[in-house]
């Protein structure tokens, strides 16, 4: 389903058209007071957050424009130099041995199975990427992207969210999918493109998409999710206006500080923060954008700093302490809720530990030994492991016993998918839209006249229902 239905269905039932609103000048000559009046001309979702009114009073010693509200004025010149502010820190409560930093508190409010749980799940990612990596090399898929390194990111967050929410995916967050419920299987079906695939083969390798989970599907050109989650939240917004008994819900987009660079992710944010959507970003900070290293892609202080530039909640964490990432996204999602709603940004800091695809070559731009480094130094899941052995609550055996099940589920379902049927051939033109056009009928009709005119050059065997799923 497109985007623009999905987000047409949400906004129903029921919701109403709302004007732009429009912007009158008033000069009153008695208090000779410069008056911005914003009108709507239908009371929408934030009318409560207009300013009826904003002056510039006599003799006031801040600049009270509508454009910069409550500035100082001040008689020394004097360039603000980012270069002079101290970053933003980096929000952490596990180190990198696995202790707890601030030990005067426990890390979280869960139980140890449900953190084992998290631990699997990250495992599970990690052990996934190395089986489907070598598969793309031997030739039996076309494509993956692993997401090593950035495991923590993905689960914690997730652990965060309501099963309801909705959430917006770049393509390195499986951890996000399999938190939710997506199966081994469901990734496999989407890996191959077979007949079980949600999608129905429609899209690359990796691009997945649950409507069960609230996964909206994965597309390639970077940073159009950004945009389309704080619309989404947007909608969400108004749904619960039109009816406060609904749950309330927010939407979570991830993207790498690589698509933030996009003019969309831009335009997202500033629609989110004055719209007051409630929207928690995710900006997965791994240093890279295919070879192109942050240093080189920005000079600001990360893509944090850009939040704070639109005047959204931000805060920067440790993406490799699956608890402050988790801790990070509760509070977010608790505040993207509270009052009138709100967007957050939460920027999380990792290295891409792999290659950006099976596509890329990462050592044609980057030292090996900078890559074994951060693979020997730090990683979210020895992380876990470390402060779970501490705990009492892991051991070797456990870990053996896990990876050793693990590798044989994914092993099991990845042959079963190889060996499964690519769905029917009439899916290509079945869901594009509503009701198939005429054009894409004659589409279809013209396929099957090939297919039967050199039946030697296209193996139907296949494809499920072979050439009869193209009849009209
Ligand atoms: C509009 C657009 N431009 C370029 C690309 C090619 N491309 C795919 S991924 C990528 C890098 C994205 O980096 P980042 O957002 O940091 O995510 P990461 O791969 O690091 O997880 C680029 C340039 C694309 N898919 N879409
Ligand atoms: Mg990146």
């Amino acid at each position: 389903m497109s985007v623009k239905r999905v987000l047409q269905r949400l906004i129903r039932p029921g919701s109403t058209y709302t004007k732009p609103a429009s912007v009158t000048q008033h000069v009153n000559p008695a208090s000779r007071r410069l008056q911005f009046r914003y009108q709507s001309s239908n009371a929408g979702p934030d009318s409560s957050s207009y300013q009826p009114s904003v002056s510039q009073r006599h003799n006031s010693n801040s600049v009270n424009f509508p454009g910069a509200l409550n500035s100082k004025f001040t008689s020394t010149m004097s360039f603000q130099n980012p270069a002079e502010k101290a970053a933003m820190p980096t929000y952490r409560i596990m180190d990198a041995d696995g202790n707890i930093v601030d030990n005067t508190r426990d890390p979280q409010n869960a139980s140890d199975a449900e953190i084992i749980t998290w631990y699997r799940n990250m495992l599970t990612v990690s052990i996934l990427d190395i089986i489907m990596f070598d598969a793309q090399r031997q030739g039996r898929t076309s494509f993956y992207m692993v997401s090593a390194g950035e495991e923590g990111i993905a689960v914690g967050t997730a652990s965060a969210l309501d099963a309801e929410d909705l959430c917006f995916l770049q393509y390195r967050e499986q951890g996000v999918c399999l938190q939710r419920g997506m199966t081994i299987k469901d990734f496999m079906s989407q890996l191959f493109s077979n007949k079980d695939d949600m999608g129905r083969g429609r899209n690359m390798p990796v691009h997945y998409g649950s409507s069960k989970h609230k996964i909206f599907t994965i597309s390639s050109p970077l940073a159009t999710q950004i945009p389309q989650a704080s619309g989404a939240a947007y909608a969400l917004k108004m749904q619960r206006m039109m009816n406060p008994d609904l749950k309330p819900r927010i939407a979570t987009c991830y993207f790498g500080e690589g698509a933030a660079s996009e003019g969309d992710f831009h335009a997202a944010l500033n629609i989110a923060a004055t719209k007051s959507c409630p929207v928690v970003f995710v900006c997965r900070n791994n240093g890279f954008a295919i070879s192109t290293a942050s240093i080189e892609q920005y000079k600001g202080d990360g893509i944090a700093s850009r939040g704070l530039g639109y005047g959204i909640d931000t805060i920067r964490v440790d993406g490799n302490d699956i608890f402050a990432v988790r801790e990070a996204m509760i509070e977010a999602r608790k505040m993207a809720l509270e009052g009138n709603c709100k967007p957050v940004l939460i920027e999380a800091m990792s290295y891409r530990v792999s290659h950006h695809s099976t596509s890329d070559d990462s050592f044609a731009y980057r030292a090996k030994r900078e890559v074994e480094e951060w693979k020997r130094r730090d990683n979210p899941i020895t992380r876990l492991r470390k402060w779970m052995e501490k705990k009492g609550i892991w051991n070797e055996d456990m870990e053996k016993e896990a990876r050793a099940s693990i590798r044989k589920q994914v092993l099991q379902e990845f042959s079963a998918a190889e060996k499964m049927k690519k769905p029917a051939l009439r899916y290509m033109f079945e869901d594009v839209y509503e009701e198939m056009t005429p054009d894409l009928k004659a589409q279809m009709k013209e396929l099957k006249r090939l297919i039967e005119t050199y039946p030697k050059e296209y193996d139907m065997s296949q494809y499920e229902d072979g050439i009869k799923s193209l009849n009209q």
